[in-house]
């Protein structure tokens, strides 16, 4: 059921709108995206219920910016009450390698696939920011708002209910084309464009996902424990990391693509073919020990670009530190030693438990 939002008043072609969305998606892959579909900017009750009981067992951990708009991004028009038509687009970063084979290196960090390339949010905005220019040119007195990742947004059930793809028992967005690996972002748009039919489930019986996350992060399917999850506890977290997921962190210093990159249905994916997203060379297997050495200047001009600036220097050093413990390599011991004393606390004992560990090896 659809909640009783009042629809605000649309100017609808005679078309019902084909012609507009029909050019509006041959612009958009002109630009670069990889899929596109249109879906009415209305979400179903069950998204905010969804939403409620995932905020109200905690599983969001210290993520408070998600209940704190919570009927916002569960309802465009919350957001928006003159939104009409939400446009969704993706843009395919598959990796060119196997993104779990570094997992056997240990003395090299792993860094997630989303991490090692240009920032997506610029790279998706910026295109989400060409289209709507060029929406308000052609289509004169309509309105339009961009979104990527940070808005409060429901981006999967809205990607979903566009057919781009259908929300997978690892909570991401999967597409038939393009398996796990979309970054997804949004026009909220006043112009009336027909929608495309939602995606329906493809997981069957597959619990490929769900069995090979490290942390167990997940106690059903299609519901993430966010605090358990590898990706929230080296991203968002901020603190020690608690001891229990320490060994089954391994060497993943920078969120986490086990679950994605497990799925049948990246079979169909292809390599990404934006320049931006090509791994940097410096972050596709980096030392540990390099990364441990870093200061606030060298973490700066290392992540310049990169969306693991945001987490600072200190929380990134603290997550190489666990790594550091889990590599089972002697040699690195005197790199623990060394930030045993670290200014930032949280660093210092992570160091000290990396060496402890070490020396117990
Ligand atoms: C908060 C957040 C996180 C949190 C929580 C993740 C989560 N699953 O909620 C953390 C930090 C853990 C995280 C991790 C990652 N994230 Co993130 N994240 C977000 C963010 C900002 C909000 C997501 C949200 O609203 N979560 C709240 C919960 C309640 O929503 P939900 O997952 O949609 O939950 C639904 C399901 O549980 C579903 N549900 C419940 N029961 C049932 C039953 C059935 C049958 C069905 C069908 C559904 C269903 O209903 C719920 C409500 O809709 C979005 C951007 C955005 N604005 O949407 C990016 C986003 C989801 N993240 C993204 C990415 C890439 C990642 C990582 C892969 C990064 C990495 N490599 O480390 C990991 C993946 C971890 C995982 N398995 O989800 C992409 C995903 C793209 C895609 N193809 O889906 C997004 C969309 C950003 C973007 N613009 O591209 N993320
Ligand atoms: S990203 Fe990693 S830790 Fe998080 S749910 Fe997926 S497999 Fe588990
Ligand atoms: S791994 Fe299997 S269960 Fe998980 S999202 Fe992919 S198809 Fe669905």
């Amino acid at each position: 059921m659809l909640q009783d939002l009042a629809a605000p008043p649309a100017r609808a072609p005679e078309d019902g709108g084909r012609a507009q969305a029909e050019a509006i998606r041959a612009e958009a892959f002109r630009l670069g995206f990889d899929t596109v579909g249109f879906t009415e900017a209305l979400l179903p009750e069950a998204v905010r219920a969804r939403l409620d009981a995932f905020l109200a067992a905690g599983l969001h951990g210290t993520m408070g910016w998600l209940a704190d708009r919570a009927a916002q991004r569960a309802q465009p028009r919350a957001l928006w009450p003159e939104a009409v038509s939400v446009i969704t687009l993706g843009l395919n970063y598959g990796p060119e390698e196997d993104p779990l084979a570094v997992l056997a290196q240990r003395d090299r960090a792993a860094i997630s696939v989303y991490a090692q390339g240009r920032d997506y949010h610029d790279v998706v905005k910026s295109r989400l920011k060409a289209l709507g220019r060029w929406m308000v040119q052609r289509f004169a007195g309509s309105e339009l708002k961009v979104f990527v990742d940070t808005a409060p947004v429901a981006e999967k059930p809205l990607a979903q209910r566009a057919g781009l793809g259908w929300q997978g028992k690892h909570t991401n967005l999967v597409s038939r084309t393009h398996g796990s690996w979309l970054f997804l972002g949004e026009i909220y748009t006043t112009l009336a464009l027909p929608p495309d039919a939602p995606e329906r489930d493809h997981c069957g019986r597959c619990r490929r996902c769900l069995d090979i996350c490290p942390t167990a992060a997940f106690p059903a399917p299609y519901r993430l424990d966010a605090r358990r999850c590898l990706s929230y506890l080296t991203i968002e977290h901020k603190g020690p990391i608690p001891e229990e997921f320490r060994a089954p962190m391994g060497n993943r210093i920078y969120g986490c693509d086990d679950c994605l990159a497990v799925c049948p249905w990246n079979k169909f994916a292809q390599g990404h073919h934006e320049p931006a997203f090509a791994p940097r060379e410096a972050l596709r297997a980096p030392k540990l020990a390099e990364l441990a050495a870093l200061d606030d200047a060298g973490f700066r001009a290392l992540f310049s670009g990169s969306p693991i600036k945001r987490i600072g220097r200190d929380r990134f050093v603290r997550n190489v530190m666990i790594a550091v413990g889990n590599s089972g390599d002697a040699a690195l011991r005197p790199v623990a030693q060394a930030l045993a004393e670290d200014a930032d606390p949280v660093v210092a004992e992570a160091a000290r438990w990396a060496a402890a560990r070490l020396e117990a090896a």
